[in-house]
């Protein structure tokens, strides 16, 4: 089975590139200072902070066009009172709609696009932007949590923690349906399981003032996650319900980070390729890699892990737009904590689009003059 999806993966890589690792022409940054999807400030420090680690001299140094767009500038309402339990729901609808307009803009001029956050509730804004341009586009999320709560199961009324249930089309349906048959077959005692649970347990995500904009544009088969380790209870009872395909850090003990990554990968692509959405929460990885974030949970990746992932997206040749959210340089210790949060972020945004780990070299028809080895002789008489 393994072999075989190599095989696939192989042929897949070489029918897109004609052989060679993919490089798209033109790479574009946008920045997302934007914090209001949770309740820690300093988190829209994020694109700035990762900026300072050097990122545009690392994508320019993969041969990529690298346009900086700068970073949005948002506008906040006045009054922004909470709707049900949800903090500042016109605010976070007024941001991601306009990031949303942003990265379709971005992506339908045809550039690969990277989305500094800011907080993960920007997900939402940065996915429907891509999905206005590729509506067959699948979504890989990288994060400790699973960002599924709706607005009614949400325990902390943060949107960072939503961004999903705004997206996907089976969180609404299902509960349409169910309600219906409810209504309309109340002598039914053959109510389907999965219906049944939906019935009694209230999922759907209700109309939040500021997000009329935006309607569930997602099926869950075509979203897989990696890295869970810390899932609500309502997240749970959603993920289990849909079938939504997830992969936790268990599994990632129990299987290993090629074979997750690959099932991951297969799962999205298998029945079609397609362009591939990365938002990649930096907390993902292990506290002690990634300590300037807001909600850090012990466990989580290793720096090979997170690198092996972003390899392997690459090496799809389908990466389309990636996110990378909640790098918060307040939140950080130390300077040094807060340089190792952001360098980290660097290095996964490279190899997200072809770093690799034997260097970013071209093709190299002989071996390299031995001119430097000269000089270096001379320098040592
Ligand atoms: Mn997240």
């Amino acid at each position: 089975m393994a072999l075989r999806g190599h095989l696939i993966k192989i042929a897949r890589t070489r029918a897109l590139t004609g052989g060679q690792p993919s490089r798209a022409q033109s790479v574009a940054v946008l920045g997302a200072p934007f914090s209001q999807g949770q309740k820690r400030r300093g988190v829209e420090h994020g694109p700035k902070v990762i900026r300072d680690a050097g990122l545009i001299e690392r994508l320019s140094g993969l041969d990529y066009a690298v346009h900086d767009f700068g970073d949005l500038t948002f506008h906040y309402p006045e009054m922004d009172e909470p709707y049900m339990n949800v903090k500042f729901p016109r605010t976070v609808g007024a941001a991601t709609k306009k990031l949303s307009g942003a990265v379709s803009r971005a992506v339908g001029a045809g550039h690969t696009l990277v989305m500094l956050g800011g907080d993960h509730s920007l997900g939402i804004g940065s996915v429907a932007g891509h999905a206005q341009q590729c509506p067959d586009l699948c979504v890989i999320w990288v994060d400790a949590h699973a960002d599924v709560n709706t607005p009614e199961t949400s325990p902390s009324g943060n949107l960072h923690g939503q961004p999903v249930a705004f997206m996907l089309k089976e969180l609404r349906d299902k509960v349409r349906r169910s309600q219906v048959r409810n209504v309309e077959d109340d002598s039914s005692t053959a109510v389907p399981s999965q219906l049944y649970l939906f019935v009694h347990v209230p999922t759907q995500v209700p109309d939040l003032p500021g997000f009329s904009w935006v309607k569930p544009f997602l099926s869950c088969r075509d979203l897989v996650y990696i890295g869970l380790r810390d899932v609500d209870p309502g997240e749970y009872h959603i993920l289990k319900n849909l079938g939504i395909q997830y992969f936790t850090m268990r599994d990632i003990d129990r299987l290993g980070i090629q074979r997750v990554t690959e099932v991951a990968l297969d799962h999205v692509l298998a029945r079609k390729q397609r362009p591939i959405h990365l938002s990649f929460d930096i907390d993902a990885f292990d506290p002690s890699l990634a300590p300037a974030t807001g909600t850090p949970v012990n466990g989580g990746l290793t720096y090979r892990e997170g690198i092996y992932i972003t390899e392997e997206v690459h090496n799809t040749g389908l990466l389309s737009v990636m996110d990378m959210v909640e790098v918060n340089p307040v939140v950080g210790s130390t300077r040094a904590a807060v340089e190792a949060t952001a360098s980290l972020a660097v290095d996964v945004i490279a190899s997200s689009l072809g770093q690799t780990r034997e260097g970013a070299h071209g093709v190299i028809d002989e071996i390299p003059s031995t001119k430097d080895h000269v000089d270096t002789e001379q320098l040592c008489l």
